[in-house]
């Protein structure tokens, strides 16, 4: 039977397992990276695994998000990634060379590998014919040990491109239109392979702002097929050599087909608070805009950026509009300098930006109190721009860019001639930026400043688990909710104990204390909990504050696996309407919950404060259960080396 490009990838990578979806597998993983504000835990753990050398084929440690350096914390916590990349043979990007996605894009990815990053938009590599997948650090420290990683065999969506994008429409709309059909939890359990006649007509920088983004949907990642197209992008990075062809065999089947007509597709914004809020620019109307920012690792590469040099030249920036512009990567930013459309940009009154995250993860340019802020971004969360009634709408570079001139909410095609941009035959190619690790790693000394603290570890599953409930939430609960970014919190990524003091400090602030003086608590939300980021923050620093548990009605997965690796049980309801049995401040109980793991399919919880039962599924594997019992993946590891 023919197979399609996910399942042949998997099984050229598969260690154990069966390719049979829901179950899970264990696959090899070639390539990870790593960015600073999950990267000083990653190489933490890492450390603390033992192992002298990475056993991947190429691993790469990005700074890319915290780079405003507000205190003495960053440029610590720069100084260890940069000297402990270099012992451990890890390539290092240095800060200034741009955003992880779109550099390993241009420089590193190779199609038909897989990856593994500590960051949720690492998926960006299928734009490459990757299999690239997000996680929390731990399960990229492993990785980088030369271990497998185990996910749930993931079912395949084939969407069926046909036509091709009309003039001002781009790949961002196509990935809104995929939101808008299924949502920011369509994806779970899923990866989305694009197929069809429409994925000849997109260059690989606009696949990968499709594949970025599909992390919105809670997908284990989205790929295209590695074909002419790509081989043109390596050969214009003087990378030809990486090229293999991948395309899904004429029989190939899918667990699900859909179909989007690119010639049919308008300009779209994801309105506020949520990446599938999705909506024509034209059902939205000419709102007032406040603030524009055109940049992230979804949409920053040279021709989008050359587009929006196009549409702004010879214009002025409204003048109750911030425009600021980050390009992606140094290269994006040295070829526009050198063309001309850098001026182009400056003369119109962009506020130029440094290549890297900025703006979206809450580090500088917060727009005004209840601004209305247009951006090219992934992600529009309440709360995540560091302004709380801020209203985020995510668009298209065109759509962000004619909202820059005229003040309000614009379809680009009234601003007249569309801007073509060709790609380049030949990228301007300068690595000075990436420093190669030392040839002997034992004489490369680690630098620490005080920002870095020692990692917390966990204690093993007590078999009586008794806790109260600290908090109770309703769905879609992101990660930054649970953990927030921001520049004052960002910094403190590499010391636990501090950063865990914010621990949804945006939904409830005296959590934090509450847990402290609770000593130890369970958590309780509706659906989709753990959306967004892979930040393992968002589970080690419950841990840390002593959360044992997290009740659900569903979790994301990137979250819930980081729950696992740090020995927090995630368990959903049976009956998801058993999530009105339970208040906060209820103190709940579960018996003999490590004989019962494992021998029983549902666990019965008593909330002790009311005296009524229900029932909670783990749904965990062997693996899981002896490292969850074990206390995390970390004393797992331990105790089986
Ligand atoms: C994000 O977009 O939320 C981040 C910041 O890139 C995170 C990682 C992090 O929190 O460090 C992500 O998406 O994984
Ligand atoms: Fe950086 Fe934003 Fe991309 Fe996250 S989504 S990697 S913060 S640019």
């Amino acid at each position: 039977m023919g197979k399609n490009i996910v399942q042949k990838i998997l099984d050229a990578h598969l260690l154990d397992g069966e390719l049979i979806p829901g179950q899970e597998i264990a696959i090899r993983i070639d390539q990870t990276l790593t960015q600073d504000a999950t990267g000083t835990m990653s190489y933490l753990q890492f450390e603390a695994m033992g192992v002298p050398r990475v056993k991947t084929e190429l691993s790469v440690s990005y700074v890319d998000h915290n780079t405003l350096q507000s205190g003495f914390e960053n440029a610590d916590d720069h100084r260890f990634l940069q000297t402990v990349a270099a012992k451990h043979g890890i390539y290092f990007s240095r800060p200034g060379n741009g955003i992880c996605h779109q550099v390993h894009l241009e420089r590193f990815g190779v199609p038909g590998k897989t990856m593994l990053g500590s960051d949720s938009h690492t998926p960006t590599g299928g734009g490459i014919g990757m299999i690239a997948i997000g996680a929390g650090g731990l399960d990229v420290a492993v990785a980088m040990g030369g271990g497998p990683f185990y996910l749930t065999c993931p079912k395949v969506v084939g969407v069926n491109l046909t036509g091709q994008l009309s003039p001002m429409v781009s790949a961002k709309d196509v990935i809104l239109e995929v939101l808008r059909r299924l949502s920011v939890k369509g994806g779970v359990g899923k990866v989305i392979e694009y197929k069809g006649p429409g994925v000849a007509t997109l260059s690989v920088p606009e696949r990968a702002t499709i594949t970025n983004m599909g992390a919105e949907l809670g997908a284990t990642t989205s790929i295209f097929p590695s074909d002419e197209v790509t081989k043109a992008f390596l050969k214009a990075q003087n990378r030809e050599s990486a090229w293999v062809e991948l395309v899904a065999d004429s029989d190939a089947t899918y667990e699900e087909e859909i179909t989007i007509d690119l010639s049919a597709l308008e300009p779209m914004v994801a309105c506020p608070h949520s990446p599938d809020a999705v909506k024509t620019v034209t059902e939205v109307g000419p709102i007032k805009v406040d603030q524009v920012l055109i940049g992230s690792c979804t949409n920053s590469s040279y021709s989008d950026l050359m587009k929006v040099a196009g549409i702004l030249k010879g214009k002025t920036v409204h003048p109750t509009v911030s425009l600021g512009i980050a390009p992606g990567s140094k290269q994006v930013f040295e070829m526009l300098a050198r063309n001309g459309a850098l001026a182009d940009l400056i003369a119109s009154g962009a506020r130029i930006l440094e290549s890297a995250c900025g703006p979206c993860i809450g580090m500088g340019q917060s727009p005004n109190s209840g601004a209305v802020s247009v951006r090219t971004f992934n992600r529009n969360f309440e709360g995540r721009s560091g302004t709380a009634d801020a209203k985020i709408y995510l668009s298209s570079p065109e759509i962000a860019a004619a909202a820059a001139i005229t003040g309000v909410l614009t379809d680009p095609r009234e601003l007249g001639d569309a801007i073509e941009v060709a790609m380049p035959e030949q990228f301007l190619i300068d690595d000075s930026m990436v420093l190669a690790p030392a040839e002997e790693g034992a004489d490369v000394e680690v630098l620490r400043g005080p920002n870095i603290k020692a990692l917390p570890i966990n204690e093993a599953l007590a078999d009586t688990l008794q806790a109260p409930v600290l908090l109770k939430v309703g769905d879609n609960i992101t990660t930054d909710h649970i953990m927030p970014a921001g520049s004052k919190i960002l910094p403190l990524r590499s010391n636990i104990p501090a950063i865990s003091q914010y621990v949804f400090s945006g939904v409830d602030a005296s959590f934090a204390d509450r847990a402290k003086e609770a000593g130890r608590g369970i958590i309780v939300g509706g659906q989709n909990y753990g959306q967004g980021s892979s930040r393992e923050h968002a589970a080690l620093a419950p841990m840390y504050l002593g959360v044992k548990a997290v009740i659900t009605q569903s979790f994301a997965r990137i979250h819930r696996a980081n729950l696992i690796n740090f020995g927090i049980l995630p368990l959903t309801f049976v009956n998801e309407s058993d999530l009105d049995k339970i208040s906060q401040g209820d103190e709940l109980e579960i018996v003999d919950v490590t004989t019962k793991l494992g021998q029983e399919e549902a666990l019965e919880i008593r909330n002790v404060t009311t005296g009524e039962t229900f029932s909670v599924r783990p749904d965990l594997t062997a693996r899981q259960i002896a490292i969850i019992k074990a206390g995390g993946l970390l004393n797992y590891t331990r105790l089986n080396a």
